[in-house]
């Protein structure tokens, strides 16, 4: 009799290592969004990879750090609660171990899961010895399971993961159904585009002011489209002011570009509408926070 594997795997890691960006390379869709602005996930979200022997889902963290809003605390312990919650942890990390790894290594201590050092980006790195560096200042402070170098970004020893973590899976069966990629829903997913347009169009505080939600979705028969109207929130009246941009072009680019992967992610057309609003303070307020889908206790 074959014998069927599944479980849970967190990836977990600083802020803008490529735990997106390997997420989707792992099960070969974009189901989160990726950008160079650190803080980019907010939410766990999960990726379902099915085999026939097996089925690991993975889930992609916000990357860990010390912000000192309640927004980004509430991100950190979304991330902090996946380490407990799954039975293998994926650490990605694109550089030297510093002081700021002692804190998730106490994690990783603390929950006692097995752990595998994922080193990523090493399409950015000039020769093996410097990978080895990398490796060996983690090596020595902490027992991890085994080492995957590998390049997100270019899929590199992407398979290799899988590789080295379903021995390490109990049996069981699977959780989800064979067809299931992700918990995500569309709609979500749609939100999500949309604030990772505006993270590559803003700078400084903005990107991390903003949240997005999506107020309806239509079908219209008549053009065989979807109008799919949007909300984007943001703290101040003078962060609306940089996000719609002169004369409205900002506002026109953003939207454009998130159409587009509206279209392929539905596989149809859309007309998107863009409405900017100011609720003052909401990465403080924690009615506000729930109210967007930020919950504390998760
Ligand atoms: N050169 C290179 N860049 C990469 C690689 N993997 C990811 N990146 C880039 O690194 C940046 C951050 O990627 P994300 O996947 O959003 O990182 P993240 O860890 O999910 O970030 P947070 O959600 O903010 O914690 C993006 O600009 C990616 O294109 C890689 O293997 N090589
Ligand atoms: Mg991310």
């Amino acid at each position: 009799m074959s014998s069927h594997r599944s479980g849970f795997v967190a990836i977990v890691g600083r802020p803008n290592v490529g735990k997106s960006t390997l997420i989707n390379q792992l099960i070969g869709e974009k189901i989160a969004i990726m950008s160079p602005k650190p803080q980019t996930t907010r939410h766990r979200i999960m990726g379902v990879l099915t085999k026939p022997d097996y089925q690991i889902t993975f889930v992609d963290t916000p990357g860990l750090h010390k912000g000192k809003d309640l927004l980004n605390k509430t991100i950190d312990k979304i991330a902090v609660s996946a380490i407990s919650d799954v039975d293998i942890v994926l650490y990605v990390v694109d550089r030297k171990k510093d002081d700021t790894a002692d804190d998730i290594l106490r994690y990783f201590k603390a929950a006692g899961v097995p752990v595998f050092l994922a080193v990523n980006k090493i399409d950015l790195l000039p020769s093996k010895a410097h990978i080895d560096d990398i490796i060996l200042s983690y090596l020595s402070a902490y027992p991890f399971e085994g080492v995957i170098p590998m390049s997100a970004k270019q899929g590199t020893y992407v398979d290799k993961i899988e590789e080295l973590i379903v021995p390490h899976l109990s049996e069981g069966p699977r959780f989800f159904p064979e067809d299931m990629k992700t918990d995500q829903s569309e709609e979500k997913l749609m939100g999500e585009l949309i604030r990772e347009k505006i993270l590559y169009h803003t700078e400084q505080e903005v990107p991390h002011a903003v949240a997005v939600v999506i107020e309806s979705l239509t079908e219209n028969e008549e053009l065989n489209t979807i109008d799919v109207s949007a909300l984007i929130i943001v703290e101040r009246p003078t962060q609306k002011q940089i996000l719609i941009g002169k004369g409205g072009e900002k506002m026109k680019k953003i939207g454009m570009e998130a159409r587009k992967e509206i279209n392929q992610l539905l596989h149809t057309k859309i007309h998107l509408s863009l409405w900017v609003k100011v609720k003052k303070d909401w990465r403080n307020r924690p009615g506000d926070l729930k109210s967007l889908g930020f919950s504390e206790d998760v």
